[in-house]
C-alpha cells in the first residue's frame, strides 16, 4: 500500500515515542508528518470515556487549529485481572511522576503481585481518529499477550518492558522497533486507516 502523492498529515500527539512510531509506519506510504507541537499545542484535552472518544477529541482539537488532515491516537493497556485497568488511564496510572513510564510499570507489577502467568493476560488497544474536511473516521487495533513477572528489555516505551505478545518469548522492549511495528496495536489500526485513505479518491487523486 502507498499513498499516490505526498500527503501532509498532522499527528495530534505530544508523546514523542508515539510520534516516532507514526513516522516509521507512515513515511513509507508517502506521508509527511507534522505534530501538535508544531502548532504550539502542548496540552491537548482528553475527557472522554473510551479510547475512541479521546482519540476523536484530540483529532478535532488539532484539526480545528490547522485545518489540515489530522490523525490522533488514544491507546493503552487493558489487563483482564484488573477488569480492564489501566485502560484509558494508562498514561497516568501511577499519578504524575518524573519517570512516568517506570512508575506506571512498578504500580502494575504491584497490582499483579502473586498472580501466575495464566492470570496475567492483557492487551494493548489503539483507537485512531482521522479528521479532515467533512470527514471523521475511527480505526482500531489490538495486540494480545500477558504481563511478565519483571521488566525485561530496554527498547520501546510505556509498558513495553512488561508486555509479551502471544506467540513470542520476549517482551516488546526486547525486540527491534521494526519487529514491534510489524505486530503492534498501532500498526493494526494504521493498516485500517491506510486501507481507508488509499481507497478514498478525495485523498489520493
Ligand atoms: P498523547 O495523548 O499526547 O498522544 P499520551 O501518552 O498521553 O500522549 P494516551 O493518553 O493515548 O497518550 O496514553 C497512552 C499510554 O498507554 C502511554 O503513555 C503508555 O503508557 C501506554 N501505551 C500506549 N501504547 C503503547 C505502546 O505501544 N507501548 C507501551 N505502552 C503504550
Amino acid at each position: 500500500m502507498s499513498a499516490k502523492k505526498t500527503s501532509l498529515l498532522y499527528i495530534a500527539t505530544n508523546n514523542a515515542h508515539k510520534l516516532k512510531e507514526f513516522s516509521q509506519l507512515l513515511s513509507p506510504h508517502g506521508f509527511v508528518l507534522k505534530s501538535a507541537a508544531d502548532l504550539g499545542l502542548n496540552d491537548i484535552p482528553e475527557e472522554g470515556h473510551s479510547f475512541a472518544e479521546n482519540a476523536l477529541q484530540k483529532a478535532h482539537t488539532v484539526f480545528h487549529a490547522c485545518g489540515l488532515p489530522t490523525l490522533a491516537d488514544d491507546s493503552g493497556l487493558e489487563v483482564d485481572a484488573l477488569d480492564g485497568a489501566p485502560g484509558i488511564y494508562s498514561a497516568r496510572y501511577a499519578g504524575t511522576h518524573d519517570n512516568q513510564d517506570q512508575a506506571n510499570r512498578h504500580k502494575l507489577l504491584r497490582e499483579l503481585q502473586g498472580l501466575p502467568k495464566e492470570q496475567r493476560s492483557a492487551h494493548f488497544r489503539c483507537a485512531l481518529a482521522f479528521c479532515a474536511d467533512n470527514t471523521q473516521e475511527i480505526f482500531e487495533g489490538r495486540l494480545s499477550g500477558h504481563i511478565t513477572l519483571e521488566e525485561r528489555g530496554a527498547g520501546g516505551f510505556g509498558y513495553d518492558m512488561l508486555f509479551q505478545a502471544d506467540g513470542q518469548n520476549v517482551t516488546l522492549a526486547e525486540i527491534s522497533q521494526d519487529a514491534k511495528n510489524a505486530i503492534s496495536h498501532r500498526r493494526k489500526a494504521l493498516n485500517a486507516f491506510l486501507n481507508y485513505y488509499e481507497n478514498t479518491s478525495k485523498f489520493t487523486l
